[in-house]
């Protein structure tokens, strides 16, 4: 048994946490052998709730869970971790344009990422999921000088988990069949999620999805609509948005980025850009990745035609401008 990591989960109070945690207690997300103290950071209203949560957690009876400390204090709450779970934000309401939310979140990610700087060790992996993502790692990471920029991600997990299980509901074939899906671009409507490099595995034999779907304006249009717009049907649906499906998603993504992807397998996250498939630098642009020994690497060398070239440009373009907007938030 290793020693414990300390991690932390930041809206503790969430609903999101509330599913993430018992994945990260359980051992689904770091490994069966790996120990974790959890760090609950909350805002001081949210307290009284957070000692409710830390009831439910210590009634788990999980051998893996050690200490459990609760705060309102980024200072504690980063200290020495090795990995952090970044949700905590204001979540998207129904009518709520991403400007509006930006505003409202680029403090929390700027105080975040001076806390990190100071506090978490230099190798943490941080996922960001807390909306608007990209931009919010985009933030955070600047405000994190003294950390690779490389360890800070954003969560398009979710979108390419969706993805994928659309796909194979279309194919009538169980989700683990599909591979290599990805999600391009921000974790907004802008996104592109993109089948053509996917491929299926039907009775015993790997064929490239676009071959068996066979029809190229379910694949253009329907599927990518559908995963685009995604999450504000969960809202119209639910009047909350996301948060078991989003906690699965986190789990999947940090437990990917630990434990590393099987080889000719990628995942999407969203990381700095260094430039790949000619997308803007210094934006946190959700890529392909194949992930050895906790670092990823962009996924090299693929296709991209005009149509999908067009997309790209859509949603880099869009982060691009949420760039500038942060920047002007952050001046003021
Ligand atoms: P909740 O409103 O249930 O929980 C958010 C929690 O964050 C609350 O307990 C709140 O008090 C806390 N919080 C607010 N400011 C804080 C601060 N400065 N420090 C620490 N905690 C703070 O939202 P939930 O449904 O859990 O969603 C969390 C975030 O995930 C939202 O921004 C949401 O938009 C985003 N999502 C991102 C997804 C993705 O794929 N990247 C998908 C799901 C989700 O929409």
């Amino acid at each position: 048994m290793s020693e414990p990591i300390n991690v932390v989960v930041t809206g503790a109070a969430g609903q999101i946490a509330y599913s993430l945690l018992y994945q990260l207690a359980a051992g689904s997300v770091f490994g069966p052998n790996q120990p974790i103290n959890l760090r609950l950071l909350d805002i001081p209203v949210m307290m009284t709730v957070l000692d409710g949560v830390i009831m439910e957690l210590e009634d788990l009876a999980l051998p893996l869970l050690r200490e459990i400390t609760p705060t309102a204090d980024p200072n504690v709450a980063f200290k020495n971790v090795a990995a952090a779970f970044l949700v905590g934000s204001m979540p998207r309401k129904e009518g709520m344009e991403r400007k509006d939310l930006l505003a409202a979140n680029a403090e929390i990610f700027k105080v975040q990422g001076k806390a990190l700087d100071q506090h978490a060790r230099k190798d943490v992996k941080v996922l960001v999921v807390g909306n608007p993502a990209n931009t919010n790692a985009w933030i955070c990471s600047h405000h994190a000088p003294s950390i690779p920029k490389e360890n800070f991600t954003a969560m398009t997990r979710l979108d390419q988990n969706r993805a994928q299980a659309a796909l194979a509901a279309r194919l009538n074939v169980s989700v683990d069949k599909v591979k290599n899906v990805i999600i391009w671009g921000n974790h907004s409507s802008t996104q592109y999620p993109d089948a053509a490099h996917a491929t299926v595995n039907v009775q015993g034999s790997t064929k490239p999805v676009p071959s068996v779907v066979n029809d190229d304006n379910w694949l253009n249009i329907t599927f990518v609509e559908k995963i685009q717009k995604r999450g504000t049907a969960v809202i119209s649906a639910r009047k909350m948005s996301s948060a078991m499906s989003a906690a699965k998603a986190a789990g999947d993504h940090m437990r990917d980025w630990w434990i590393g992807t099987k080889p000719g397998e990628w995942v999407s996250m969203g990381v700095l850009s260094d430039g790949s498939y000619g997308i803007p630098r210094d934006i946190v642009f959700s890529f392909p990745v194949a992930i050895e020994n906790g670092q990823y690497k962009i996924v090299q060398g693929l296709q991209i035609n005009d149509f999908a070239r067009s997309k790209l440009s859509i949603t880099s373009k869009e982060l691009e401008e949420e760039r500038t907007e942060a920047n002007n938030v952050l001046q003021n």
